[in-house]
């Protein structure tokens, strides 16, 4: 009787002594503390009918309890199913009843809109507010510690992750306790974690960059972590002394790089700083190090595969690139148009496989055949090529993506949004440089024949239904859109005229 990741990550972990996370009220929470919430988590699941397979969506505020939430899942493999707490109600409809959930977590705040979501999927709903208090807690503390541990192979669910879709559909990629396990142990070993690091934890923890790569990696290293609710550059400056690790997306060091404080002395004790999520500009990776002695080392990955190359820890860390494939995981670039493999130098498809690689999305095995190739590489819809010496470089993607702060916006979920709206034409959503966010999002809007829709009126009309991070920083009316001869909207022209638009 095993299990796949809570043998190797989570018992473990519970059963070394010391500080697992220190919290941002002075608080600190023991590994030990940690094993025993996630076990009394898990009871609480139990009781409301969770067995193995079954999802547990999660839409709260960051907190030792929410993180446990993921503990408590491994522990009955269960299947978590993180979500963005920006999400809005409508757009959580859409995967409550596409996962059906045997739980549902959220914030108090957020019940009387979810329980009649719930209540159709017939989930269970708890809450748990940002400091830990709610119905998921009540019980909780009512309920002696699980003791059972499901039995779990590598290949048993783990995590089933959202991401948008070209095509304005979310897809929820399935990710097993190997995917997990694998990269994990991949990144903790290159990145050299060990019981002596702390990390200062700053990302959200619905996503891989903070719940799986940052996480995992402490878990199996035992490293201890400074946990913050969100990203503020004077809370992680003020980390910096008693800390050994960041890991962060660009923004992250862009603010930083804007507070006089960081320097030499303040980094003293620092040894590693991780970039990933979004492209980091090499002018933000020369500052950095001239202000900090500190070479980023920058890494790429994807929801559907974890960690698929870093730069080395010993050895070029090189601004503009990615680095190498991780241990285990092949890389290979294609022509987009004939799928044929291209030769070392050459620009094209990167396509990846390993024990990294999600096990496809859920009930959408047709998109799953579509990404997913027989031979096990996955494509990933980004372009590059590999340098003669092995790094990879990311230059472009084939996929109509923007990405704001290390959040993916897909243009055409807002694009769908905007077409149905009265005295709209067309639409044309776009990412144009920001120097915080790296890309903000711009909507161009095409009225219909003697309609004039008001852009603040647009813009209102789409801020009920996403999340406020995918809403356009500006809408624009404009004349027309430009069209390729097969009438494609050529968004690289209209990102070249609107680069400057946000002023
Ligand atoms: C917040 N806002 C944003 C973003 N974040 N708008 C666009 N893009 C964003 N990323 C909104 C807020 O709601 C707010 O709205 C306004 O913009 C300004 O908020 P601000 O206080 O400046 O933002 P913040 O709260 O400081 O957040 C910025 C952030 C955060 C720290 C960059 O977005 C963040 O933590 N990003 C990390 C995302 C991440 O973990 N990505 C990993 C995905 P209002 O106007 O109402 O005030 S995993 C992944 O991509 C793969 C697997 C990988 O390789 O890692
Ligand atoms: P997600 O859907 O959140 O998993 O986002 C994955 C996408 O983020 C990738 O397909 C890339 O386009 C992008 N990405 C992640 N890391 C990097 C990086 N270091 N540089 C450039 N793009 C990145």
């Amino acid at each position: 009787m095993s299990n796949h990741l809570f043998d190797a990550m989570f018992a473990p972990h519970a059963a070394t002594p010391g500080t697992f996370l220190y919290l941002e009220d002075g608080g600190t929470l023991s590994r030990a503390e940690f094993g025993v919430l996630g076990a009394r988590l898990a009871a609480v699941l139990a009781s409301c009918g969770v067995k193995k397979g079954d999802r547990v969506a999660l839409q709260a505020a960051k907190s030792p309890q929410a993180l446990a939430v993921y503990a408590a899942c491994i522990r009955l493999g269960a299947v978590l199913l993180p979500l963005n707490t920006a999400y809005t109600p409508e757009e959580l409809a859409y995967f409550i009843s596409d996962a059906e959930p045997r739980v549902l977590i959220c914030d108090p705040v957020a019940l009387d809109a979810l329980q009649p979501i719930a209540t159709r999927n017939n989930a269970t709903i708890l809450t748990l507010d940002p400091v830990g208090g709610g119905s998921l807690m009540e019980r909780a503390d009512a309920v002696a510690p699980h003791e059972g541990v499901a039995t779990c192979g590598p290949e048993d669910l783990a995590a089933i992750l959202y991401t948008s879709g070209t095509t304005g559909r979310s897809k929820g990629a399935m990710l097993s306790h190997d995917n997990l396990l694998s990269n994990a142990r991949t990144l903790a070993d290159l990145w050299r974690f060990t019981e002596d690091d702390t990390l200062i934890h700053a990302l959200p923890i619905f996503h891989t960059h903070g719940l799986f790569v940052a996480v995992n990696v402490s878990l199996l290293s035992r490293a201890a972590v400074r946990f913050f609710a969100r990203f503020d550059a004077d809370t992680v400056v003020e980390a910096m002394p008693q800390s050994t690790t960041l890991m962060g997306v660009p923004t992250f060091y862009t603010r930083l790089l804007a507070d006089d404080r960081l320097n030499r002395d303040l980094v003293a004790n620092m040894r590693l700083f991780v970039s990933g999520s979004a492209p980091l500009l090499a002018a933000t990776h020369e500052a950095f190090e001239q202000r900090t002695g500190h070479r980023i080392l920058e890494r790429y990955g994807m929801t559907e595969t974890n960690m698929n190359t870093s730069n080395p820890y010993d050895g070029d860390r090189i601004a503009g690139t990615v680095g190498h494939p991780l241990p285990g995981v092949d890389l290979r670039i294609t022509d987009p148009n004939s799928d044929v493999a291209l030769p070392q130098g050459e620009t094209g498809m990167i396509e990846v496989r390993g024990p990294n690689v999600f096990k496809g999305y859920w009930k959408m095995p047709e998109k799953t055949a579509e990404e997913l190739r027989p031979d096990g590489f996955f494509i990933t819809g980004d372009l590059g090529m590999i340098d003669a010496q092995g790094y990879v470089h990311i230059v472009g993607r084939q996929k109509d993506l923007i990405i704001s702060g290390g959040y993916n916006i897909y243009p055409k979920e807002i694009e769908i949004l905007l077409d149905d709206m009265p005295g709209v034409r067309e639409s044309a959503v776009i990412g144009v440089p920001h120097p915080d966010m790296g890309e903000a999002v711009v909507a161009l809007v095409v009225s219909d024949d003697g309609a004039s829709p008001d852009p603040h009126d647009l813009a209102a009309a789409l801020a009920p239904k996403l999340a406020r991070f995918k809403h356009p920083r500006r809408v624009l009316i404009v004349e027309d859109l430009p069209r390729n001869a097969m009438g494609k909207v050529q968004k690289n022209a209209l990102r070249a005229q609107f680069a400057t638009c946000l002023g």
